[in-house]
């Protein structure tokens, strides 16, 4: 990181629109997000935080189909819905746009003429699946039919659910079309394409040049991008929402962006629109345009290559040749793992999911942001329990934190009139137990170095020490005795309050606000922050002088969540978790539905052959894919399988395989696949081979 920023701009990724966000979804983006702007705003550092919707795609067409609803309504509800419940999570966006927006589609339009009027776009003419029925070219989503790897009848033009595969729908087995069943026919249509490669050497420096600081994954996936080298991609589809192609002729016509080209110029556009809300509608500039701003994408692992390629390369494009108007690159792009729950994946599809909105009406947003930040899936996936959630509430937040705050305040109410009634000096606060300096060097660290968990559990630490020092100091007890010696443990013990409203303000600020109201401050915490009032770096030495008035109110901090009220819950789970059983076992398990049956002859018509695999290697840009080649006898096939998540090439070399070998040969992914080998998915998802022991049997018949 160049260390002459003085600004940062935060983006965070722009959810679809056609559905409400979820816990995974928070613990990735938006509180890692919010946590950092936070502790930023704390540091009294000019920083802005522009999120969305994005409102334009497949998947939000598709819904709207689902539903009979317009694409309009379903992106209205779910905006709407989403904003709502990132603002009660005390999500703090500086602005929280919509990829619908007028300013929006001039900003998307703007770059697309650019990069066109540069010549930079390339315009190929392909065939694609057409639906005569509706007359509508098919989107890759549209399309169904029969996955060529696993055989799986209802898999998606772009991918196959079952097995995962990214699939293009010119590989599927009889495909058909979504809106009337029937079969699509090819018909010619243009697009336009983005010449990726055209930008791999920049991009490769770019990348390189974050060797050091980029996490490990984002770089890791980056680079795969980039080793296989990278192709043109299409930027525009035949579809009738989303942003028209800006191209005044009919080779436009019904046409619009690509939504992934559209939604990253969303951060740009909000930014503009911040802007215009601010008053100073050429202030963006000084975020997108400016050498002295640092950009950073906060987003989950699925987004990456939009993030270090696509949109750095579109912003190439723009910038080229250019002496003004000159845009960043990010400078960094903290990509989050998945957070699972009860230990699976959430899954909109499935409906195994808990949406922010609903767990926000149960719950208060604090609770649920420090127990996620204490699960940040920072460097390998995590998972929420509601027992972690439960055990986190009440052991730390309700009888740690809270606890330690009501304690302080209250003592000090009944016995000192809610007065500080002692001058805390340096040396009280140092003899507290607690390295301050190291506290605080640590905490700073984790932050700027987005370890978001670190910075929770190192905040807990401290109100862990604080309320260790009122216990073991007994001030009920020297009240007593040694009335000074109480009075000294409590202006420490209400300093620390204020501390910990500070330090806890980044993960959890409502808390904060209600720390500093109960300290006696008639503004809010977050007030006085925007004024300046108060910053980090008061955090670290006593602020409240000898006679500073407490608020005589107090208040529980921390409700504790007791068994029975996530009791339905966890009922709710395991109905969840039936149902996905339930439907797992229809697929494979106890409940077998067999095929219709078949005569002897046909069974003689397949020809299953012993194998073994001599070489395989992995296919380029199919992460579920293996290319086998196989001994058969005297002759060689090349066969391309769905396993390579279950097995490394190596690992499968030498192995006595099962192969359909008589199996028309067809292409997957530009690939010659000659047959087919046996294999089974077990309940895990894992593919297990069927194998043949023994030995002289290459190349012989099973029967
Ligand atoms: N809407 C995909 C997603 O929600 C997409 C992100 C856009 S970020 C510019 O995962
Ligand atoms: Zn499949």
């Amino acid at each position: 990181m160049n260390q002459h920023y003085t600004r940062t701009l935060v983006t965070t990724a722009l959810p679809y629109a056609n559905g409400p966000v979820h816990l995974g979804h928070l613990a990735g983006v938006y509180l890692p997000a919010d946590i950092y702007v936070r502790f930023k705003r704390l540091l009294g550092e000019d920083i802005i935080h522009i999120g969305g919707s994005d409102e334009h795609g497949v998947p939000i067409t598709i819904t709207a189909d689902k539903e009979g609803i317009s694409p309009q309504d379903v992106v209205d509800r779910y905006h709407r819905m989403n904003l709502e419940a990132f603002t009660k999570c005390g999500i703090s966006f500086n602005c929280y746009g919509r990829t619908s927006s007028e300013l929006h589609f001039q900003t998307a339009q703007e770059f697309f003429r650019e990069i066109d009027a540069k010549d930079i776009f390339v315009k190929k003419k392909e065939r694609h699946f057409f639906d005569p029925e509706t007359n509508r070219f098919l989107s890759d989503r549209y399309v169904t039919g029969t996955c060529p790897i696993c055989n799986y009848p209802e898999a998606n033009g772009d991918q196959c659910e079952q097995c995962g595969t990214h699939l293009s729908p010119l590989e599927l087995i009889e495909p058909r079309s979504k809106l009337s069943n029937e079969v699509p026919e090819l018909r010619e249509t243009l697009h336009w394409y983005f010449p990726l490669g055209r930008f791999q050497e920049k991009l490769e420096n770019y990348v390189r040049g974050h060797d050091t600081d980029w996490r490990t994954n984002v770089l890791n996936y980056t680079r795969t991008w980039l080793k296989q080298g990278l192709n043109d991609r299409a930027i525009t589809r035949d579809l009738h929402w989303g942003i028209p192609v800006p191209v005044d002729n009919d080779e436009a016509m019904g046409k619009v962006l690509y939504v992934w080209f559209d939604a990253v110029l969303g951060y740009i556009s909000f930014t503009r629109e911040w802007a215009e809300k601010q008053g100073e509608p050429e202030l963006w500039r000084q975020y997108w345009q400016s050498p002295d701003c640092r950009v950073i994408h906060f987003i989950g692992k699925d987004n990456v290559v939009f993030h270090t390629l696509m949109f750095p390369a579109i912003i190439m494009a723009w910038n080229e040749g250019r002496k003004e108007g000159v845009y960043s690159l990010a400078d960094n792009v903290p990509a989050s793992e998945f957070m699972n729950f009860e230990g699976r994946k959430f899954s909109k599809s499935r409906n195994y999911a808990v949406y922010l909105g609903e767990f926000l009406e149960k719950f208060p947003a604090d609770t649920l942001r420090y127990s996620i930040a204490m699960n940040y899936p920072e460097n390998k996936d995590s998972d929420f329990s509601w027992s972690d959630f439960q055990n986190r509430t009440n052991g730390e937040l309700a009888d740690t934190l809270g606890n330690f705050i009501k304690r302080s305040v209250d003592f000090t109410n009944a016995k000192f009139s809610g007065e500080i009634p002692y001058a805390c000096t340096e040396e009280d606060w140092l003899s507290l137990g607690i390295d301050w300096e190291d506290s605080f060097r640590k905490l700073e660290k984790a932050y700027e170095g987005f370890h978001f968990r670190e910075a929770a559990s190192l905040t807990m630490q401290i109100a862990r020490s604080a309320n260790r020092f009122l216990t073991d100091s007994e001030p009920w007890k020297a009240i007593k005795t040694d009335p000074d010696a109480a009075a000294r443990t409590m202006s420490l013990s209400v300093n620390l309050c204020y501390t910990l409203a500070i330090v806890g303000y980044p993960v959890i600020p409502h808390t904060s606000n209600r720390i500093y109201a109960m300290l006696g401050f008639s503004e809010t915490l977050d007030d006085a922050l925007k004024k300046g009032d108060v910053s980090w770096g008061m955090a670290k030495s006593p602020q409240l002088e000898k006679g500073h008035r407490l608020s005589a109110r107090s208040e529980i901090l921390f409700r504790k969540i007791e068994d029975e009220d996530i009791a339905p819950e966890l009922e709710k789970i395991e109905g969840l978790l039936a149902e996905i059983e339930k439907k797992e076992k229809e697929n494979t398990g106890d409940e077998i539905h067999f095929k219709p049956d078949i005569s002897f002859d046909d069974f003689l018509k397949v020809d299953l052959r012993v194998a073994t695999v001599v070489a395989c290697e992995k296919v380029k840009k199919a992460d579920k894919l293996l290319k086998l080649q196989l001994e058969v006898g005297s002759e060689n096939r090349q066969v391309l399988a769905g396993i390579a998540q279950s097995f490394t090439p190596d690992s499968i070399i030498g192995k006595n395989v099962v192969l359909v070998a008589n199996l028309a040969e067809r292409k997957i992914r530009g690939e010659l696949s000659q047959g087919m080998i046996l294999a089974v998915e077990g309940n895990d998802g894992r593919m297990n081979l069927v194998e043949v022991d023994g030995t002289g049997i290459n190349g012989k018949m099973v029967q």
